[in-house]
Formats: C-alpha cells, sequence, structure tokens
C-alpha cells in the first residue's frame, strides 16, 4: 500500500498552484492554496479509492446504498487529512511552504446538504462505513444551494442563498459514465407481448439525465475510501433548433426547465412535510437514478437478478427516499420481466426503513392526483402493492375497517409514504430505544402487531473522529495521553479516562482545556457578536434546528426569569452563566423566527444591563452549522437537551455534547434517556414530564397552562413581559408566543408542548446546576465520566448494529 509521500505532496502543492492557477505560492490567494491542497489530497486518495474497489469487486462484497435526501458533510478537508493519518507531515510540510493548515481549512466552503441531526447522521454513517471496511455508497442530491445561510439583522433570522459551489468543489468527480434517465409524467401505454404478457409503457414522458458526482470518504487509518454519490440534473438531448419543427419545442423547454430547476435547492424542513411537487421530483429523481445504477452494477457481474439481494441492501433514510420501493418493482417488472411474485419478494428482501420522528406534521402524505400524473407508472404499482396489502389486512382482519384506515398506502385521496416504506422493507427501525418503543406501542402499532419481526432498534450515534479528534484536539491529546488513542476507533475504551475522575491533578487538566476552548469560542463570539463573555462563567449551550418541541421558548422564558429574579434580588446567589443558543428556523416557520427574535431582543436587553453586573449574558449564534458546532460542543459546560418527551426521536447534539465532556440538563426523551443509563442520576441534570405522562394527558386534550398563569406569579410576570414591550416596542410581535402558550387562538391547543408545566422542574435542575458549578472538582469528575461513558454513543457502534442485524454485510 502506498504510503503518505512528504516530498511528493510538497512538490504537487506548488504543481497544482501553477496548474490550476499559473500562481506560485507567494502570488496565490488563500482560497487557491485551500485548492491546490485539496487536489494534491485527493490525488493519494484516487489511488486509495481505486484499490478499495478493486478489492471489492474480486470479494464479490455485498453493498449497502444508504439513500438519504440529506448528507451534512460539513468541511472535508481537515478530516480527511486526519483519516489519513497524514496530520504531522501536512501541516510540517504547509509550515515549510509558509502556510499554516488551520487558516487553510477556513477557505472550504462548509457543505451543508442537510437541515441537522437527519442530515448529519447519514454523514456520521459515511465515516463509520468507511473507518469500519463496510462496502458503502451514500446516495444523494447534488444541490446547487444548500441549507440557507442564516445572518441575524436587527435581531431577525434573513436567509441568504449558500453559494456553496462557487469555487468548485475540488474533492468531487462527475462520472459521465454512469449517468442514467429518469422519467417523469405522460402516460402508460399497455400491450401484449409475444408471450401474452402484460407489458407497461411510458409515454409522452419528459426525461431527465442524472449525472453522478463522487466524493471519496475515508476511513480512518485504514486506506479504505468509499463513495458519496450525489447526482446532477441534466437536460435531455432534445433541446435544440430541429424540435422546433417536430412540434416539441415546448416539451423541449419544459425539459429544459426540469432539468434545470430539480437540484436547485435543498428544501430546509426539518421534521417538517410542506408537500411540494418539486420535493417529489427530487425525491424519484435521485432515487431512479441511485437504484437503476445498483441494478446495473449488479447486474455487471452478476447473472441472476433474482439474487440482488444476496449483494445489495437500500437503506432509506425516513420516507424521503420510499419511492424506491416502487421503483425497483418496476425496473424487476419491467425491465427484467419478474413476476409480480417474485419481484416483490425480491423488493422486500432488498429494502430498510428507518424512521426518525413521530412528529405528525413530518409524515409525507402525497396527493394522489399529484402523484399519478408526475410517476404514472410507479402510482400503478403502489395501487396494485396496496390492492394486495389491503387483501391480506382484510382476510387477518376481517371487516376490520379501522385497520385499513390505520395501514393502506392509499386512503382519503393520499399516498402514505411511511406506510409504503413499512410494508415494502423487510426492516423497520427506531432510531433510540424509548422512540422505538413509542413507535410499537402507539404511532405504528398496527403494524407492529402485524409484522413484529420487522421492527428494531438502531439507536444513533456520532463519530468521534470529527467530534472529537477533530473538534476538540486539546482534550483528545489529553485522553489519548493517559489511556491511548484505542478510543479513535474503538470509543468503548475511552472508559479508562474515569480512572482519572477523582484525581485532583487531571480535574485540573481537564478544567485547564475546557476553559481555553471556552477562551476560543469567546473570542469567536466578540468576532461575530460583539459581545464579551467571561469564560470563567458557565457555558450553557442549546444549539439546534429551531422548533417547537425542541423548545427554545423554555430556555429563554427561563432566561427572562432568572433576570427577573437578580433585578429584584440582586445579591442573590447566583454563578455567572453565558447562555449560548443557536440555530436555524425554516424559512416558512413564523413562530420559531419570533422566537430568534426573542432570543436576541432578551440578549439585547440583558447584555447591556450593567446593573446585573454581567452575571448573565445571551448569545445567539448566528449560522449555526457544522463547522461553528466544532467550536462550540468543546466550549460547552452544559448541554440543553430540553425537548417535550416523547418528541425528540433520538438527538445527536446530546451525544457530541457528553463526548466533550457537558453535563446534560435534560429530559427523558430521545438518547437522552440512554445517556442517562450510562451516566447516572449524579451526572445529569433530569426534568420534567415522562413520556408518559405526555401522551397521558395528550390522550385527553392536553392541560390548561391557565391555571399555572393564574396561580404563579413568576410565571405570569415573564409571560406578561412578552406583550408588555419590556423587550420589544412592537407589542404584536410575540404575541403568537404568547397565545401558543395560553391557547387564545381558537382550536388550537394551549401549550402543546407543556412549557409551563415542565417549568419549575427546569428551573429546579437549573439552580442545581448554578450550585453543582461551585465545586469545581466534583464538576471536573462529573464531566470527565460524561467523557468516559460515551463508548455506547460511537456511530461506529450504530453500524456494527446495522451491519450484522440489517444490512448483513461483512468487513473487508
Ligand atoms: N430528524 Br424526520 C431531522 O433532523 N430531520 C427530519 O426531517 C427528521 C428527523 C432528526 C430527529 O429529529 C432527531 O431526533 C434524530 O436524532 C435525527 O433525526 C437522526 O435520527
Amino acid at each position: 500500500m502506498k504510503e503518505f509521500n512528504k516530498t511528493k505532496f510538497k512538490y504537487n502543492v506548488e504543481n497544482y498552484l501553477k496548474i490550476l492557477f499559473r500562481k506560485s505560492i507567494e502570488e496565490a490567494s488563500e482560497q487557491q492554496i485551500f485548492q491546490a491542497v485539496s487536489y494534491s489530497i485527493k490525488e493519494y486518495i484516487v489511488d486509495l479509492w481505486i484499490e478499495t474497489h478493486k478489492e471489492y469487486e474480486s470479494r464479490d462484497v455485498k453493498f449497502v446504498y444508504y439513500l438519504s435526501m440529506e448528507f451534512l458533510m460539513g468541511r472535508v478537508l481537515g478530516n480527511m487529512i486526519i483519516n489519513l493519518k497524514a496530520d504531522e507531515t501536512v501541516r510540517e510540510v504547509l509550515e515549510e511552504l509558509g502556510l499554516n493548515l488551520n487558516s487553510i481549512e477556513e477557505e472550504e466552503a462548509d457543505p451543508a446538504l442537510g437541515n441537522g441531526g437527519l442530515g448529519r447522521l447519514a454523514a456520521c454513517f459515511l465515516d463509520s462505513l468507511s473507518t469500519l471496511g463496510y462496502p458503502a455508497y451514500g446516495c444523494g442530491i447534488r444541490y446547487k444551494y444548500g441549507m440557507f445561510e442564516q445572518k441575524i439583522e436587527n435581531g431577525f433570522q434573513i436567509e441568504v442563498p449558500d453559494n456553496w459551489l462557487k469555487y468548485g468543489n475540488p474533492f468531487e468527480m462527475k462520472r459521465e459514465e454512469y449517468a442514467q434517465e429518469v422519467k417523469f409524467g405522460g402516460y402508460v401505454r399497455m400491450e401484449r407481448d409475444g408471450e401474452g404478457r402484460d407489458k407497461f409503457i411510458q409515454e409522452n414522458y419528459q426525461s431527465v439525465i442524472a449525472i453522478p458526482y463522487d466524493i471519496p470518504i475515508v476511513g480512518y487509518g485504514n486506506h479504505i475510501v468509499n463513495t458519496l454519490r450525489i447526482w446532477d440534473a441534466k437536460e435531455a438531448n432534445t433541446f435544440n433548433l430541429d424540435s422546433f419543427d417536430k412540434g416539441d419545442y415546448l416539451k423541449a423547454v419544459e425539459e429544459k426547465n426540469l432539468a434545470n430547476t430539480i437540484c436547485e435547492v435543498l428544501y430546509p424542513n426539518d421534521n417538517h412535510y410542506a408537500g411540494k411537487e418539486l420535493r417529489l421530483k427530487q425525491q424519484y429523481f435521485f432515487v431512479s437514478a441511485t437504484i437503476q445504477r445498483a441494478v446495473s452494477k449488479y447486474m455487471e457481474n452478476h447473472k441472476d437478478i433474482r439474487k440482488i439481494h444476496e449483494k445489495v441492501c437500500f437503506q432509506l433514510n425516513d420516507t424521503h427516499p420510499t419511492v424506491t420501493v416502487a421503483e425497483l418493482m418496476r425496473i424487476l417488472l419491467d425491465d427484467y420481466n419478474l413476476s409480480w411474485e417474485e419481484a416483490w419478494e425480491i423488493t422486500n428482501k432488498t429494502c430498510a426503513y428507518t424512521n426518525h420522528t413521530i412528529m405528525t406534521e413530518a409524515l409525507e402524505k402525497w396527493p394522489i392526483d399529484l402523484f399519478s400524473k408526475l410517476l404514472p407508472r410507479i402510482y400503478q404499482i403502489v395501487d396494485e402493492i396496496n390492492r394486495r396489502f389491503l387483501l391480506v389486512v382484510e382476510s387477518r382482519y376481517p371487516g376490520d375497517k379501522l385497520k385499513i384506515k390505520n395501514m393502506a398506502i392509499l386512503y382519503g385521496g393520499e399516498v402514505r409514504m411511511a406506510n409504503l416504506a413499512i410494508i415494502g422493507s423487510f426492516s423497520v427501525n427506531g432510531v433510540a430505544k424509548i422512540h422505538t418503543e413509542i413507535l410499537k406501542e402507539r404511532e405504528l402499532k398496527d403494524f407492529y402487531e402485524m409484522y413484529s419481526e420487522k421492527f428494531n432498534n438502531k439507536t444513533n450515534g456520532i463519530t468521534q473522529r470529527r467530534f472529537l479528534l477533530h473538534g476538540n484536539p486539546l482534550l483528545a491529546e489529553w485522553i489519548s495521553k493517559k489511556i491511548g488513542d484505542e478510543w479513535i476507533t474503538n470509543l468503548p475504551a475511552i472508559k479508562k479516562i474515569a480512572d482519572y475522575a477523582e484525581d485532583m491533578t487531571a480535574q485540573k487538566e481537564f478544567m485547564d482545556i475546557k476553559y481555553k476552548n471556552k477562551i476560543r469560542l469567546a473570542d469567536y463570539i466578540y468576532k461575530h457578536n460583539g459581545i464579551e463573555v467571561d469564560p470563567n462563567s458557565i457555558f450553557d449551550v442549546q444549539v439546534k434546528r429551531l422548533h417547537e418541541y425542541k423548545r427554545q421558548l423554555l430556555n429563554i422564558l427561563h432566561i427572562m426569569h432568572l433576570y427577573n429574579q437578580l433585578k429584584k434580588y440582586p445579591d442573590m446567589d447566583f454563578y455567572p452563566r453565558t447562555f449560548i443558543l443557536g440555530g436555524k428556523a425554516s424559512a416558512g416557520y413564523k413562530i420559531a423566527k419570533a422566537i430568534i427574535k426573542l432570543i436576541n431582543s432578551v440578549a439585547d436587553v440583558i447584555n447591556k444591563d450593567e446593573s446585573i453586573n454581567g452575571k448573565i449574558k445571551v448569545v445567539f449564534i448566528e449560522n449555526y452549522r457544522v463547522s461553528n458546532a466544532e467550536l462550540i460542543f468543546p466550549a460547552a459546560d452544559v448541554s440543553e437537551q430540553i425537548s417535550t418527551a416523547s418528541k425528540e426521536a433520538s438527538g445527536t447534539g446530546n451525544m457530541k455534547f457528553m463526548l466533550n465532556g457537558a453535563l446534560t440538563v435534560g429530559t427523558m426523551d430521545g438518547a437522552n434517556v440512554e445517556i442517562f443509563e450510562e451516566v447516572g442520576e449524579e451526572n445529569m441534570f433530569l426534568f420534567g414530564l415522562s413520556s408518559k405522562e405526555v401522551m397521558e394527558y395528550e390522550l385527553h386534550g392536553g392541560y390548561d397552562p391557565k391555571e399555572i398563569y393564574d396561580s404563579d406569579a413568576e410565571i405570569q410576570l415573564v409571560l406578561d413581559q412578552l406583550i408588555n414591550g419590556c423587550y420589544f416596542p412592537d407589542h404584536g410581535l410575540f404575541n403568537d408566543i404568547y397565545k401558543s402558550l395560553l391557547g387564545i387562538h381558537k382550536n388550537e391547543k394551549a401549550d402543546p408542548y407543556f412549557i409551563l408545566k415542565d417549568f419549575h422542574s427546569y428551573e429546579l435542575a437549573q439552580r442545581k446546576i448554578g450550585k453543582a458549578y461551585r465545586d469545581t472538582g466534583a464538576w471536573a469528575k462529573s464531566a470527565i465520566i460524561n467523557v468516559a461513558k460515551s463508548g455506547k454513543f460511537s456511530s461506529d457502534r450504530t453500524i456494527e448494529e446495522y451491519a450484522a442485524e440489517i444490512w448483513k454485510l461483512k468487513k473487508i
């Protein structure tokens, strides 16, 4: 195997500058240097990439195709260098050339082809798949514009397009030779073939050509390189002046438009289905291209299409790629002439589905009208899957209309994608224990009753290579010095660091590192927000997408309350606190945007109030994304994981904080439950209703927050401050928030996320935190124990479980 060669790398950097830009190091811009360094790294990686695939071919391995509308990769250069174990060499060479790797890394766009947890999970999975040596493709869309850039102007969120490809992406490789045709619209004509079989032929359709771009995914220290394949759209070759005469001029223009729009932009919705036709086009576009190519690749070196499940598994990342089920059926039926029964059996052995939420507003339900017009042949197949499925339901539950209502794919004029995914897959998994239990007991109860063997849990994980080794070099080095570096590829080995939890020198070293990371973040905050924060204060952090169920509102209302208390009792016992919040709101999510404005308005008032002596600072981090997340997690003392119990499927930020030695204040929700199992009561601050209690209330139409408002003067004060101009002169602005809590809107549930109900319990937990932090030794001990117990939450563990129990993959 080729080793990373210092001399060659040095030569390459200068040579690429010359070839790409006709510049010397002295003349080149930082961006040009980033490009040259990236191409030099890529040159080395490509050889490993080729080797890896030769090996795959010679061993005739099984592949998983991880189909996802989102891959939130973050910057790749630094991570690739680390995974190549070339960090030291690269730094040396660059220094000899008078360059600095950290500032070169800053030149890279932050690829954000994802919204939040779901997309970042996909990116962590790719890192683990390569590191563990599993043959895999990530398959998605090459959006021209990724997640929007968030600007805060006058406290309001403004969305700015993210032109991440402006300078080109040095790591991608266009693979024209694997282009696929994808067909939309038209109609289906039926004819009999020579053997009397029905043939279905789509006609008068619009074509788009899907062009794959491959990005290498480098495993840690093992020379294995898998592929992230993202598809771009190109017009089919019909657009020329000749078509004018042939009368299909309009069709040619339409095809051109379709090709130009499909991959234009990532929908910025998290946990929310918007029902846009273009979104369905995106889904079918990348699914069809992926499945067609996967089948062709399989047939290149296998004879029997009937055995494709032995070499291929399609993992569906939520319902977004669910048309996979019907597309595979279409190919097996129409292109390979299999019988329905054969095709169905194969499809069922090849597809697996992951559910990532129980939020009902996230359920994808396409109007049949729209669906059948856009995908006429696919719709026929879905219709037939539905018809046959309902026969099974009817024979098992004769006359049971409720079962049909709950489980049918086609119902009430809609195509229900989750039902199609469950029926078409051999595996259905949730993403944390409690989430899977809720799916089985409530959301998908009827399916669980029918197909209990399909259901399984795969608790999420994160990659320690990015979120500790790359993001927190000081802590990473400290850990490795103490217990060796096995944790990099075997996170449970990090448990040995617990031996140092009570060692006072180690505690001090740990807190020093935390302090340095807090200074690093404080500098960032000063640079970006102009706010001075005290690194000796408690850094209390909530960073994640803005969503009512995640309850950033509970956090900010509590801050408002604390501020009231400090004003009222200036001498009260209070440990200085810096509240750091960050996250994007979906562009059309009004109340979430109002909450951002509220946070910024409260920050303005509190940060300026000299009478509280800087005891509270509030910071809203603009444009929260993977690159600044890597600065934020290492600097956190307190991790806010405060979703309404039962609503957060898993959460993964919770794991990133823990890995970096923050203590969690949280509800018994998602993976918090499993973090609690690991660290115990002494090392975590639990509060709030349990998921059982929440669901019980929901069953009975909620609860009455007015009782709390009327009987609790402190809460009343805080709520009134929303609408009395205390924080912002425009009274109306926070009205919607006020009403959402007290239920003044007709037909709307009051406080559906139990914010007032959990308020006091949260306040109590927060008070415990202030107290606990004063005992630095005990705090350090808890923080070190959190790091030590994070072993379970590596995405390596998650991927091992998927590989063994769902994909049946072999490592190479
Ligand atoms: N999640 Br559905 C998203 O980030 N976006 C979505 O559209 C959907 C789910 C998240 C869950 O909210 C989070 O709890 C989970 O940890 C993550 O997916 C990965 O499973």
